[in-house]
């Protein structure tokens, strides 16, 4: 990613003072607006105090920024409900950008209730607040726990979770060390952050079943600093490569290329960075978190799905994982994530009540949403677990195990962004300032 780009998206979307309306001093009565939710507004008035800068008072707005914890929902700040747009980018070599019908169609989509892009804004604006916060206050010392709920008592406010119009998107990755995925606590793991640790955080938030999906890794000692740089470079590489007609095979070759050009130096001993094989990124569709392609982060020796190519108005997520070990991972540990299976069985039998009663519970409170374990706990389900692994077993429910990497001593670290491939322009959604 050319800096000089990335410098000039910022510069045009500070989205950590979001400008709005000034909000009337007792609140509108809007529903859902607790007297708690309102005495968490603050208004910055930090411009209006003089004219130092000879602009007239007159002039500023007035910003009502979010508190902290963030506990504001996005509808408070956004009053005209026009969300930040993320970092548009050209598609390199075509003319989209100025042709007509391109334009046509992007006005169009944004007509649709169903393809309106202000959904996935809001996601995305959900994300970086939530995550400014969560990269501030992630601490070693924190149970693994506290961190999760840091993380999602955040979402579940600013995206003011409301049944399965808007919520949290998929459980909330706190993956650590060799660990690179799909690892979240289950209720009474005691795991706490060390300060030797490398912590992948890895979340969603949904609008309209919408679902960015970004991750990034944090790291508390120098030694792993030349691994995450690796890994977000390659995911940088990877969403400019991304495009319409774009060959899958074509974004995994250049993610590994750049993947596989850093070193890591631990204890005296050089290791070349990994990208992990067999993880990928993927499209996705309303309500459904892996759309159903695949992108490869390693180069593909000739498989039948060569030519399978990106197309207009998909979303995907580019993710890229980097390891110093392996370079694959196999499924190990307790099992944290589950979704309802894409393909429902066409006939089934469930002798236990319990079995038959949690399906529904899954079905009503997350849809094809994947959750976890707390989140079951979350909607007051008690004693679930024969249930829950018999769903398993009758492939109604998919498990998805933590992903780790074996070799002794690996380590891991990943990035992730959601992107839209509109008609006109590539999206990078859930850009921030961060990452
Ligand atoms: C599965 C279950 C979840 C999708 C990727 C991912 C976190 O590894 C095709 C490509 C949440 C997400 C997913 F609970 N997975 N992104 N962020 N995990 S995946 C996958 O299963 S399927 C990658
Ligand atoms: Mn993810
Ligand atoms: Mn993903």
């Amino acid at each position: 990613m050319p800096l000089s780009q990335l410098n000039d998206w910022l510069t045009k979307n500070d989205s950590s003072t979001a400008e709005v309306a000034q909000e009337p001093a007792n609140g509108d009565g809007a529903p859902n607006s607790s007297v708690e939710q309102d005495s968490y507004l603050q208004e910055d008035h930090s411009e209006e105090d003089e004219e130092e800068d000879g602009v007239p008072n007159e002039c500023k707005k007035k910003k009502s920024t979010q508190s902290e914890p963030p506990r504001v929902g996005l509808t408070k700040l956004f009053k005209d409900r026009i969300y930040p747009v993320g970092q548009e980018v050209d598609y390199v070599g075509t003319s989209r950008m100025s042709s007509a019908e391109a334009r046509e169609r992007e006005r169009l989509a944004q007509e649709d209730p169903s393809t309106n892009y202000q959904n996935i804004r809001r996601a995305a604006e959900v994300h970086r607040q939530v995550r400014s916060y969560a990269r501030k206050n992630i601490k070693p010392g924190m149970s693994m726990t506290d961190i999760a709920n840091m993380i999602e008592d955040g979402t579940r406010a600013l995206v003011e979770e409301n049944g399965l119009e808007s919520g949290i998107g998929f459980p909330t990755g706190l993956s650590v060390n060799e660990v690179a995925a799909h690892y979240t606590p289950n209720a009474g793991d005691t795991k706490v952050l060390r300060d030797t640790d490398v912590i992948k955080v890895d979340f969603g938030v949904h609008v309209n079943g919408r679902i960015v999906d970004s991750a990034f890794t944090l790291n508390f000692e120098p030694t792993w600093d030349r691994l995450l740089e690796a890994v977000q470079d390659a995911t940088n590489a990877g969403i400019k490569t991304a495009g319409i007609d774009v060959r899958m095979c074509d974004i995994g070759e250049v993610v590994q290329e750049v993947m596989e050009s850093y070193e890591v130096e631990v204890r005296g001993k050089t290791h070349q960075v990994k990208s992990i094989a067999n993880l990928s990124g993927h499209s996705i569709a309303p309500y459904c978190i892996h759309g159903g392609k695949s992108v490869p982060i390693v180069k593909q020796f000739g498989s039948d799905q060569d030519n399978e190519k990106m197309e207009e108005g998909e979303y995907y997520a580019i993710e890229t994982f980097g390891s110093t070990g392996r370079g694959r991972v196999i499924e190990e540990g307790a099992c944290s994530h589950y979704a309802l299976s894409r393909e429902q069985p066409e006939r089934y039998t469930l002798h236990h009540q319990s079995a038959r009663s949690l399906l529904k519970s899954i079905e009503r409170n997350f849809g094809t949403l994947p959750f976890c374990r707390r989140y079951l706990d979350h909607v007051g389900e008690k004693n679930y677990l024969l249930a829950l692994n018999t769903l398993v077993k009758e492939n109604l429910v998919t498990d998805y195990p933590p992903l780790v990497d074996p070799q002794p001593g690996a380590m891991t670290a990943q990035y992730e962004h959601t992107i839209l491939l509109r008609p006109t322009c590539k999206e990078v959604v859930s850009r921030g300032d961060d990452y």
